[in-house]
């Protein structure tokens, strides 16, 4: 995935033509499109293909099963054209390693949940999540997914992993997290989902976060 806007869009909507147009309108403005469950399960897996011509895809699937059963589903999706996966790492070093061995035969990439962003997040996984960054960034991830809510959370993810990984940040917008905030904590991407498809304009609100995580990262430099 090339990094040039740090934006990915969270597609959460359930109608085909929907999607299509959001991602059309939004496709300058992010280097990735997210799509999981709500997307998948209304309109089908082939919504991945039709997707692609706009952006890479991330499947957010947060699959967490035995190794054999993560194989099969990483399998089905990284044939249906996607060409990342996220995968929950609290099922252990073997579940990751297998969906870690697709990836690599497919040349495809695994993002790992250390930490989840919404509130309930803080409650299980929290506590083990800097043991689950450290368990990623021995199996080859591509990535890990940490929260934009919790910037102070980010930065000490980074921290753990170096600068190897990338970090992919939800929970910017709708879920009360800052793109430039999380940004300077050290996350590569901000996903953002409902700040840009529920928008009377998602072009526009994806220009206003891609204007401000550009004057963040000028500052940096
Ligand atoms: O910890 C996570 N938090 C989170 O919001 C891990 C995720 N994969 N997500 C996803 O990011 C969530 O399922 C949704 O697709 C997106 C955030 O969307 P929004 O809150 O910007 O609408």
């Amino acid at each position: 995935m090339e990094k040039n806007t740090c934006m990915i869009l969270a597609l959460d909507v359930t109608d085909r033509k929907e999607a299509l147009r959001i991602s059309e309108d939004v496709r300058e403005f992010v280097d990735a499109i997210k799509v999981g469950y709500p997307l998948i399960l209304a309109t089908g897996l082939e919504i991945i293909r039709e997707l692609a011509i706009f952006a890479p895809i991330i499947a957010d699937l947060k699959v967490a099963d035995i190794p054999n059963t993560n194989q099969l589903i990483c399998e089905q999706v990284f044939k249906a054209g996607a060409d990342a996966v996220i995968v929950q790492g609290f099922t252990g070093k073997d579940s990751l390693d297998a969906c870690q061995e697709v990836a690599s035969e497919y040349k495809k990439d695994i993002f790992v949940i250390s930490e989840m962003s919404h509130p309930g997040g803080a409650e299980f996984l929290q506590p083990v999540a800097e043991a689950i960054a450290k368990m990623a960034a021995e199996s080859g991830a591509f990535g890990l997914v940490a929260p934009a809510t919790r910037p102070e959370r980010v930065k000490r993810i980074r921290e753990i992993i170096g600068d190897e990984l990338a970090i992919i940040s939800p929970g910017v917008g709708a879920q009360g997290g800052k793109a430039s905030d999380v940004i300077a904590a050290g996350a590569d991407w901000v996903i953002v989902g409902r700040s840009i498809y529920n928008a009377e304009s998602p072009r526009e609100a994806a220009r206003m976060i891609a204007e401000e995580i550009e004057a963040e990262l000028r500052k940096e430099s």
